[in-house]
């Protein structure tokens, strides 16, 4: 089912007033549509273009302070402060701090960005990244502590190491591929979560000794969270397994419930309602009498019958993780998701938004109790572009960064 949402008609000194909890600039952009009268139940919104000419934003994180964290593929961390200037803290030549180490190759460089539950005492900020300190390349999750008044950044120290890093080029594409690097603190456990990718490698996602096409679940030194129930013999810090491309995750408000939004090879993305030592149910190594080019069945089918590799075998996986919601048969590029929280929302309120890189588009999903997809709305009257994040910010409003470079605020009207 499909709605139309209103983008209300506003000027640059409305929207300029309600983001002031994140500051606002003078030369940017405001966009709107003809008003019209929004569905019944539905939020009215207005958007506004927070920043502009950034080169591949990845992820956005806010301070309890106020100030809006960001990370470029290829630059690294910055910071907008709550006056609207912009700091570069950590990352390539021209940060505050440079990470020679970051190194920015097909879908990878620098990706999620975290804040931590306790960052009003500790300082503690997060990144992921591809870094070249280990052969083969691995990605890392950094924990860096931040100065008060965000011109810099002190005390690395590397809490993961050992994420696997797709470190040539195979069959089904280049180096850097299915890097995964959502970083998030669930809300009601106070431990990280990170998403990881599959690399293109067919064994990875179900082999429990490594990183690859896991959700991992650690605390704030990289140690393993308890109550991961990895199965026997596995890597403690993994939460699930059996994953292709993680780059989405959220956590239902009512229960603190992890939610995950996975990039699909083509015949569909998947959205998960994750449970500890869940498997996610991709696995596409070639089972036996089968062959796929590099030894990777993603794209093709894994299976003596010519059926595509399914993102969730539940013929070989009976007890696998369902998904809430998949993508109609194709993948549109699953990438970001958030749950929408607070009145303004109205009949959107508790519901997940899901954001989309070909499919350039925000879907609006509907759940059940049991966490399954009852329904979707399509975010409308907003430009087609390719969405990377999509975080609520402090003021209750939806932030999203587009692979065109803008970070845009989506504001709901009370
Ligand atoms: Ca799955």
């Amino acid at each position: 089912m499909k709605r139309s949402t209103t983008i209300a008609m506003t000027t640059l000194f409305a929207v300029c007033l309600i983001a002031a909890a994140v500051g606002c600039d003078r030369n940017r952009n405001v966009s709107s549509a003809e008003p019209a009268t929004p569905s019944a139940g539905e939020p009215v919104l207005s958007r506004t273009v927070l920043m502009s000419g950034l080169s591949n934003p990845w992820d956005i994180a806010f301070t309890p302070d106020g100030n809006l964290l960001f990370t470029e593929k290829c630059r690294g961390l910055s910071v907008r402060r709550a006056d609207g200037s912009v700091q570069r803290l950590f990352g390539a030549a021209g940060s505050a701090v440079a990470a020679d180490d970051l190194f920015c190759r097909g879908q990878s460089g620098m990706h999620g960005v975290a804040v931590d539950p306790d960052f009003a005492g500790n300082r503690f900020i997060y990144v992921y990244m591809a870094s070249k300190l280990n052969q083969p390349e691995t990605n890392r999750v950094v924990r860096l502590t931040v100065d008060e008044g965000y011109t810099t950044v002190v005390d690395r120290r590397d809490i993961v190491t050992d994420i696997p890093f797709k470190d040539r080029a195979n069959r089904w594409g280049g180096s850097g591929t299915h890097s995964g690097g959502r970083i998030r603190f669930g809300p009601s456990d106070g431990f990280l979560y990170v998403t990881t990718g599959d690399n293109h490698n067919g064994p990875l996602p179900q082999d429990l000794t490594r990183l690859g096409g896991k959700v991992l679940r650690i605390d704030r030194d990289g140690a393993a969270a308890p109550g991961n129930r990895t199965p026997a013999g596995g890597d403690p810090r993994i939460f699930t397994y059996g994953h292709r491309n993680v780059q989405g995750i959220a956590f239902r408000p009512d229960t603190g419930q992890p939610f995950s939004c996975e990039h699909g090879p083509g015949h569909n993305d998947e959205v998960t309602a994750l449970t500890a030592g869940g498997n996610s149910g991709w696995d596409p190594k070639p089972e036996p009498g089968v062959s796929c080019p590099s030894n990777y069945c993603g794209y093709i089918s894994n299976k003596p019958d010519g059926t595509p590799t399914p993102m969730t075998d539940l013929a070989k996986f009976p007890d696998a993780m369902p998904p809430s919601w998949n993508n109609k048969g194709e993948s549109d590029g699953m990438s970001p998701c958030t749950f929408l929280s607070g009145p303004n929302w109205k009949e959107w309120n508790g519901r997940l938004a899901v954001g989309f890189l070909r499919g350039e588009r925000i879907e609006i999903l509907q759940l059940d109790e049991a966490g399954m997809t009852t329904g979707n709305t399509t975010l409308s009257g907003i430009p087609s572009e390719r969405i990377r994040t999509l975080v609520q910010g402090p003021d209750g409003a939806l932030y999203l960064s587009t692979d065109g470079g803008e970070i845009w605020r989506l504001a709901a009207s009370p």
